[in-house]
C-alpha cells in the first residue's frame, strides 16, 4: 500500500480523461475566448437548429507557407515511422500530457499505440506537427490529425474530416498562446488537402460542444487499485466485500465468441455500419480503415482487441477495446496498471429484437468483454456514456467518474446531441442510448 493519501477512483478517472475535467468555475464568456471567437465554430450562446459548414473556402484561399513562429522555435513535421522521433513524442506526452501533481503514474504509450492511433490508412506525415527549440532541437509541442469520414446527423451527411488529438505543450511554455498557432497551422495543412471539417474532444469547455459524455469505470482488480492507492474503503465495507462485488467468472458465456480474424472484416464492417444508424455522429470506415482499427496481429496486437460472435458462419455481434496502461511510479508492489477503453461494438439484436432483448444481449456481451480483458491484465475497464453504453453501465457495475469529455466539430454546425447524461444533473440516463457513435482516444 502506498504511503501517499489514497486517491479516489474518481481522481484516477480524472487523470484518465487526459488530465482535464469540466471545471464548474471555468465559466468563460464568448468574448473571453480571444482565439476561439475568431474560428468557424458556433458561439456559446448560439441556438443551433440546423446543420452544415460554417464557412466555405477552397485550397487556393489557403496560404502556402506555414504560419510564422517566434524566432526561438521552428516547425517540425514528426516522422512517426522513425523510432527516435516517436520516442520524442512519447517523452513530451509522458512528461507533459497528464497533470499528476504527485507524479504517481503516467500514460504508458508504446510505439505500437502511436502507430495504431497516428497511422490509419490515408495518414499524412504533415499532420503530425511538432514545434522544436532552435539551437537544441528539443520537441516542445505537438498536435496530430488523422483522416476520418464522418456521418453527421441521422439523414446522413458524409463529411471528409480529420480527427485532432494529442495536443500538448511543454509545461514551461504554457499560457504563451502557442495553442492557437498550432491549431491554425494544422488547420492550414489540412485545408491544403481540401478538407474543412474536424472532430476533436476536450475536457474543457470551448465554443461550442456538440455533445458531452461522462467517463465511467469498472474496477476489475479491486485489490490492486486499492494497493496503488486509487480505491478506498467506504464505511461499512470490507476489502473482501469489495473484491467479491467486482469479481467476474473466468469463462465468457456467449456461444461463438472468439477473437476476430482478417476474413471477418467485411461482415464486421457491414454490421457496424447498419448498427451505427442509430447514432447522430458516426465514423464511416473503409475496409482498409476497419482492418487497421479492428484487427490485432503484428504490431497492433498489444493495443486493440476485437472479439466477434459467430453463429453458423454469420457474425452477429462484435466488441472491441484498446489497451493503454499507466506506469505506476514509486510503488513498492506494482509498476503498471492495466487499463482498457471500450472502442466500437455492434449487435444484430439491436436491429432484429425488442429493446429489452437487445439491452440484455448488450449487457451480456459487455460482461464478456470484461471477462476477456482479464487475460490482458486489465485492472480497470473504462467506458464513456457515448454509443449505447448507458444501457449497460449500471448492470455491469461501471461507476461514474468526475471526468467529462466534450465533443467538438470544427467548421460545422449541428444540433447538440445527447451524450448519455442528463445535462442538468450529469447523471447517466440508463434507459436510453446516446447520439454519439464515434470513439476517440
Ligand atoms: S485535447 C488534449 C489537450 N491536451 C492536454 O490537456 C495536455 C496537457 N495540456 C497542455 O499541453 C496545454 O495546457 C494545452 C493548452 C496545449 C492544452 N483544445 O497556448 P495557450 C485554448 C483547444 O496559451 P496553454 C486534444 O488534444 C484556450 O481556450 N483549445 O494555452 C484535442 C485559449 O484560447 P481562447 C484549447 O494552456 C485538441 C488558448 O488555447 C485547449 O499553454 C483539439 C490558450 O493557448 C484545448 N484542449 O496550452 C484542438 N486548451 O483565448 C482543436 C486550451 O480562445 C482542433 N485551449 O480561450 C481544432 C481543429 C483543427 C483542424 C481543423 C481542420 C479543418
Amino acid at each position: 500500500m502506498s504511503d501517499k493519501p489514497p486517491k479516489s477512483i474518481e481522481e484516477l478517472l480524472k487523470l484518465m480523461s487526459m488530465g482535464e475535467v469540466l471545471n464548474e468555475t471555468q465559466k468563460k464568456q464568448m468574448k473571453d475566448y480571444k482565439f476561439w471567437k475568431t474560428q468557424p465554430v458556433p458561439s456559446l450562446d448560439e441556438v443551433v437548429d440546423n446543420y452544415g459548414p460554417i464557412e466555405v473556402k477552397t485550397p487556393a484561399d489557403v496560404p502556402d507557407e506555414p504560419l510564422p513562429l517566434l524566432n526561438e522555435f521552428y516547425w517540425s513535421t514528426i516522422d512517426v515511422e522513425s523510432s527516435s522521433e516517436l520516442d520524442e513524442v512519447y517523452q513530451l506526452l509522458y512528461e507533459h500530457y497528464v497533470e499528476d501533481q504527485d507524479a504517481t503514474f503516467r500514460f504508458k504509450y508504446s510505439h505500437e499505440f502511436f502507430k495504431w492511433a497516428l497511422k490509419p490508412p490515408g495518414w499524412r506525415k504533415e499532420w503530425h506537427l511538432g514545434v522544436r527549440v532552435r539551437g537544441t532541437g528539443k520537441l516542445v509541442a505537438f498536435i496530430a490529425g488523422v483522416p476520418v469520414t464522418l456521418k453527421l446527423t441521422k439523414p446522413g451527411n458524409l463529411v471528409k474530416s480529420v480527427e485532432i488529438n494529442f495536443l500538448c505543450i511543454h509545461k514551461k511554455l504554457r499560457s504563451k498562446r502557442l495553442t492557437p498557432v498550432l491549431i491554425k497551422e494544422i488547420t492550414r495543412r489540412v485545408n491544403k488537402e481540401d478538407i474543412w471539417q474536424a472532430l476533436y474532444t476536450a475536457g474543457i469547455v470551448l465554443p461550442s460542444p456538440v455533445s458531452c459524455c461522462r467517463y465511467t469505470h469498472r474496477p476489475l482488480n479491486w485489490s490492486k487499485l486499492y494497493d496503488v492507492g486509487f480505491s478506498h474503503l467506504s464505511q461499512g465495507q470490507t476489502k473482501a466485500k469489495m473484491v467479491a462485488h467486482y469479481s467476474l467468472p473466468n469463462q465468457t458465456k456467449t456461444d461463438g465468441l472468439r477473437l476476430i480474424k482478417p476474413e471477418d472484416i467485411d461482415q464486421v464492417l457491414d454490421l457496424l455500419h447498419r448498427y451505427q444508424e442509430r447514432f447522430d455522429l458516426v465514423q464511416i470506415f473503409t475496409k482498409d480503415e476497419a482492418k487497421h482499427w479492428f484487427l490485432g496481429g503484428d504490431e497492433r496486437a498489444s493495443v486493440i482487441k476485437t472479439y466477434v460472435v459467430e453463429k453458423e458462419g454469420k457474425i452477429t455481434d462484435f466488441f472491441s477495446y484498446y489497451l493503454l496502461p499507466f506506469s505506476v511510479l514509486n510503488n513498492p508492489t506494482h509498476d503498471e496498471l492495466g487499463i482498457a477503453y471500450l472502442f466500437y461494438y455492434a449487435s444484430e439484436s439491436a436491429m432484429t429484437e425488442s429493446f429489452d432483448a437487445y439491452k440484455a444481449r448488450l449487457n451480456s456481451l459487455i460482461n464478456d468483454a470484461l471477462i476477456t480483458s482479464k487475460e490482458y491484465n486489465v485492472d480497470v475497464f473504462n467506458a464513456l456514456t457515448s454509443q449505447d453504453n448507458p444501457l449497460f453501465i449500471k448492470q455491469n457495475k461501471f461507476g461514474s467518474g468526475d471526468g467529462f469529455l466534450n465533443y467538438y466539430l470544427f467548421n460545422y454546425r449541428m444540433k447538440p446531441i445527447s451524450g448519455g447524461i442528463d445535462p442538468k444533473t450529469s447523471q447517466v440516463i440508463d434507459d436510453k442510448g446516446s447520439g454519439v457513435g464515434v470513439v476517440l482516444f
